[in-house]
């Protein structure tokens, strides 16, 4: 009863860790990352398309948008409607005026409608948007952020560096993450009254319960220092 109740606290904290990660928009979090790892090539290859669909409409754009880049169907209807809004906005400065005042115009017009329609947004307002950010719910994480020291990867760069792993208790499997593979070795621990893990009763008072497990989640998902 105590295991199965405590599993699933465990697991929907584990989940909501990596489920972060998520869109909300058309764009699938691997559509965001496709385009934050090549924006300028999506921008060229949107607005090469968009010029040479210009009276064809959208499933012209559509089509010449999917031989070239790696997105989903959703993802790239997104930039079909930012191509329309543009034409029906922007026409004349788009057509007549500089590639700066075409710019702007679609900025100041489109660039909303596109955000909302991707899933594009910057939640923990760190000036990144989710494209980049590789935590939009962590204000002290995206790219090129200093080291914290609190067990982030800070910079997004996908190495933990010294000044952002932190001291852990909880890892279990000492492999510097606190992760599922230590979930299960401490709950094969809890509810021990006797002759209990020693490295699972963080607080050493002869027993892995409930204040063991608070620990054990505030420590979850971090890397720590070697
Ligand atoms: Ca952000
Ligand atoms: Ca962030
Ligand atoms: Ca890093
Ligand atoms: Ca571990």
């Amino acid at each position: 009863m105590m295991h199965k109740y405590i599993l699933g606290v465990l697991f929907a904290v584990a989940f909501g860790v990596s489920g972060t990660a998520y869109a909300q928009g058309n764009c699938t979090s691997m559509d965001l990352e496709y385009i934050c790892q090549n924006t300028e090539f999506v921008q060229g290859v949107a607005a090469d398309c968009g010029l040479a669909c210009l009276s064809e409409g959208e499933e012209c754009l559509e089509a010449c948008m999917i031989e070239q880049l790696e997105l989903s169907l959703p993802c790239i209807d997104c930039f079909g409607e930012q191509v329309i809004c543009v034409v029906e906005n922007c026409y004349f400065a788009c057509a007549f005026g500089s590639d700066e005042a075409c710019a702007e115009c679609a900025l100041q017009n489109c660039e909303a409608g596109f955000n909302e329609c991707a899933g594009i947004e910057d939640s923990d307002a760190d000036t990144w948007t989710n494209l980049c950010d590789c935590n939009d719910n962590n204000p002290v994480i995206y790219p090129g952020a200093e080291g914290t020291g609190q067990g982030f990867d800070n910079d997004c760069n996908g190495i933990v560096a010294p000044n952002e792993c932190t001291t852990c208790v909880a890892d279990m499997n000492n492999d510097q993450i606190i992760g599922t593979a230590d979930l299960l070795i401490f709950l094969g621990t809890f509810d021990c009254t006797d002759n209990c893990l020693t490295e699972a009763d963080f607080n050493e008072d002869g027993v892995v319960g409930a204040s063991d497990l608070l620990t054990f989640l505030s420590e979850f998902g971090l890397f720590c220092c070697p």
